[in-house]
């Protein structure tokens, strides 16, 4: 497992790479070109300014999340292999640059969604929150703007205003995309930029659809153990991987973290670590990491990281809102940088067990 924090670039994030370099245990960012469209090639220039800004300050950029997926992509419209094209050729850049884990996800018009960006708690501290109640009240085109209002001015992760724009025609768009259709689309993308990714070593990690179910009636097809196993199976590539997000996958009470990571042994690329309290059906708070602060047992989720031998990237998820910080909602320092102290603690705890029997 190798400590990393998402960083979102200068231009952008709140938080600084100096920052990040003296969380003890952290030596390497999880980034992107964060002003690019979903289908836009990524300059090799651009991606060599951001690992060397990156290098210069002594961390290493241990993979990209995300590039983003073009919605001709995954409706499967007929101009769909142009931008599987320009993904194959953002692929290759990333690829010359030494990037051996790209993040994406396979949500239709919508990535992760909160009814809350700022929920108070007890504490004084806030979260995200969700609340399928609230969600499904508000009109998808209205979806946007709710939360926005609740970034702190910042742009957030999956919700490009440009993309944001155009949710009408976007539903449009999706009207005749079901769960199969979704998925044979998906499919046929992985099966066009598997080989490139082979050249490179580069593992594709799916994110899961957070929260793991349907959302606005537009289908979601990565929400539990069965679509997971499907999924790697349906294209089978050392290549072809998962984003282990125990937040988005815990969303479901029904689903056993620990042992969907045990099923998954091998296909795991990255892992998004964090703690969610079930409030309710369909009703979430996000939480401290700490096992006691919220419903998912963090011991037996790194133990299971442990024990299916991940050497992969990992990195704290969304952190609470605290000590008057304002940021990137969820994407904090300090939160996050406790969150990375706890995880490595855990693992070093483990390690250690395992160690001396
Ligand atoms: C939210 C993130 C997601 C994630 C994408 C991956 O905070 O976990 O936006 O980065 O779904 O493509």
């Amino acid at each position: 497992m190798d400590m990393t924090l998402r960083w979102f670039g200068k231009q952008y994030d709140s938080v600084t790479l100096e920052q990040i370099r003296q969380i003890p245990g952290v030596s390497g960012v999880i980034t992107t070109l964060y002003g690019t469209q979903p289908g836009e090639v990524w300059s090799p220039e651009d991606i060599r300014a951001l690992v060397e800004e990156v290098e210069a300050s002594g961390l290493a950029v241990k993979g990209i999340e995300s590039v983003n997926i073009h919605d001709a992509i995954k409706v499967g419209t007929p101009d769909r292999d142009g931008y599987i094209a320009n993904y194959i050729q953002t692929l290759e850049n990333l690829g010359q640059q030494g990037i051996k884990m790209v993040c994406y996800n396979f949500m239709p018009v919508f990535d992760w969604t909160r009814s809350d960006l700022a929920k108070p708690r007890e504490d004084g501290s806030t979260v995200l929150s969700y609340d399928n109640a609230l969600v499904e009240a508000i009109d998808p085109e209205k979806m946007f703007e709710a939360l926005d209002e609740k970034s702190n001015g910042y742009v957030l992760p999956g919700w490009e205003p440009e993309r944001m724009a155009r949710v009408k025609e976007l539903f449009e768009l999706y009207k005749d995309v079901d769960e199969e259709k979704l998925f044979e689309n998906l499919v046929y993308f992985l099966e066009k930029i598997m080989p490139t990714c082979e050249k490179y070593g580069i593992t594709m990690a799916i994110h899961p659809d957070d929260p793991a179910w349907p959302v606005f009636g537009l289908p979601r097809i990565v929400t539990s153990q069965t679509n997971l196993l499907r999924l790697v199976n349906a294209v089978p590539s050392s290549c072809n991987g998962v984003t282990l997000c125990t937040g988005s996958l815990g969303s479901s009470p029904a689903n056993d973290i620990p042992a969907i990571i045990r099923s998954l042994k091998g296909h795991i690329g990255f892992a998004h670590v964090r703690n969610i309290k079930y409030i309710g059906d369909g009703k979430f708070d996000e939480a401290a990491h700490l096992s006691a602060d919220g419903s998912l047992d963090m011991y037996a989720i790194m133990k299971a990281f442990y024990d299916v031998g991940f050497e992969g990237p990992m990195r704290p998820d969304h952190g609470r809102a605290i000590w008057g910080e304002v940021s990137i909602p969820g994407y904090g320092l300090y939160d996050r940088a406790l969150g990375a102290c706890y995880l490595n603690g855990l693992w070093e705890a483990i390690d250690k067990a395992s160690k001396n029997g």
